[in-house]
């Protein structure tokens, strides 16, 4: 990638992509059209305050060609955020999930195939499925594909489609796996969020089932370093595997938020468990830091906890139209 390029960012005005759309404007010279079609999880505001000269948002769907297809061709690199992302949703109605993540990446490889532009895919850890509480191992790339839900499975079919186009077409494109992420703009249905909302509205936090799950943490500008570091260096054809080393359970996390919020540790409800919930993920990203030199600049998670914190108590104005409609469906759901 050359030090100005075009980046065509799909699902810039979600939580990951947004910040990454920030992170390029702060710390590169490249130029960014987002492409999102403002699905209930993207929002102009999260592009709010960046350069008009350098950041352009294309209101679209992935999964249509002919609008894919110019963006695509005037684009030096694409990099592909936009997917549904929420695990519940997907056991509500898995039916957006096969349509934006696998019917969206097929037609989004289709234009770096035909227009030979550099493609980078972003993916999860979820791919892999889970392991025990006291497995002694990490994911690595070479872990073997094992999705559990909806979301993570359409996840995991996108990341093949990829790895096949590379190999049958010779499509320049690498693919990423990140931990869970947190920080601004993370929409209120997520855990995090969730329960700093629920704490300034005075509700209590909710735990599924006992709370003893483990999630590998990661700011997501940590993760944005790292894409922009493959995007520069990565290997074509390669996987990635991103995280920070942040595992923490469910419990702690609630815990460590409500004493962040001046509240009693045990203020906080169990509710109904998710069905087939993961019980850990956990990252080896041995390669990106060896191959690419990529490292972690937030490595306390209670003080990214506290600043998380921060953000939502002083932007109620961009989260707050989310959040009823989302109580009212984790209330639909027992959770
Ligand atoms: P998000 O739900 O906050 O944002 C998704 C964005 O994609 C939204 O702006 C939405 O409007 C847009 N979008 C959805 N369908 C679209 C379509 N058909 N066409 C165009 N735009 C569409 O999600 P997120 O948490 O920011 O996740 C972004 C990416 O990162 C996803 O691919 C997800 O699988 C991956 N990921 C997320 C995490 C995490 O912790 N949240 C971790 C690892 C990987
Ligand atoms: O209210 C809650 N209470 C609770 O205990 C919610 C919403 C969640 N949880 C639990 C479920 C999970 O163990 O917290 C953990 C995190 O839940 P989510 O925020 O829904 O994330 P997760 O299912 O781990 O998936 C996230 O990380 C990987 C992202 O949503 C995915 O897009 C990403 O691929």
């Amino acid at each position: 990638l050359e030090a100005m390029s075009s980046l065509l960012v799909t699902g810039g005005a979600g939580f990951i992509g947004s910040n990454f759309v920030h992170y390029v404007v702060q710390h590169t010279d490249h130029d960014v059209v987002v492409l999102d079609s403002l699905t209930y999880a993207g929002d102009e505001a999260s592009l709010a305050g960046l350069p008009a000269d350098r950041v352009r948002l294309v209101v679209g769907d992935v999964a249509d060609a002919e609008q894919v297809d110019p963006l695509v061709a005037a684009a030096d690199a694409v990099v592909h955020y936009a997917a549904e992302s929420h695990n519940d949703n997907s056991l509500a109605d898995p039916s957006a999930f096969l349509q934006t993540n696998i019917v969206g990446t097929y037609t989004l490889l289709e234009a770096a195939r035909k227009h030979g532009t550099r493609f980078h895919h972003i993916s999860t850890d979820e791919v892999y499925g889970d392991l025990e509480l006291d497995d002694p191992e990490k994911f690595t790339p070479e872990t073997p594909y094992n999705p559990s839900s909806p979301y993570s499975s359409t996840k995991a079919g996108s990341d093949l489609l990829v790895r096949a186009w590379v190999r049958s077409f010779g499509v320049e494109a690498t693919i990423s796996n990140c931990s869970n992420n947190y920080g601004p703009r993370q929409h209120v249905e997520k855990f995090i969020p969730r329960q700093i909302t629920n704490l300034l509205d005075g509700v209590r936090p909710r735990l599924y089932g006992e709370g003893l799950n483990v999630r590998d943490w990661i700011h997501a500008d940590d993760h944005s370093a790292a894409v922009l570091r493959i995007l520069e260096a990565g290997r074509i054809g390669e996987t990635y595997l991103i995280g920070a080393d942040g595992e923490v359970n469910n419990r702690e996390v609630i815990e460590t938020i409500l004493t962040e919020m001046g509240r009693s540790a045990d203020d906080f409800d169990h509710v109904r468990d998710r069905p087939g919930h993961d019980m850990r993920y956990a990252i080896d990203a041995a390669k990106l830091r060896e191959e690419l030199g990529w490292e972690p600049q937030f490595t306390d998670f209670r003080s990214g906890l506290r600043d998380t914190i921060a953000w939502y108590r002083d932007n109620e104005s961009w989260w707050r139209g989310q959040k009823a409609e989302v109580e009212a469906k984790y209330a639909k759901a027992g959770h």
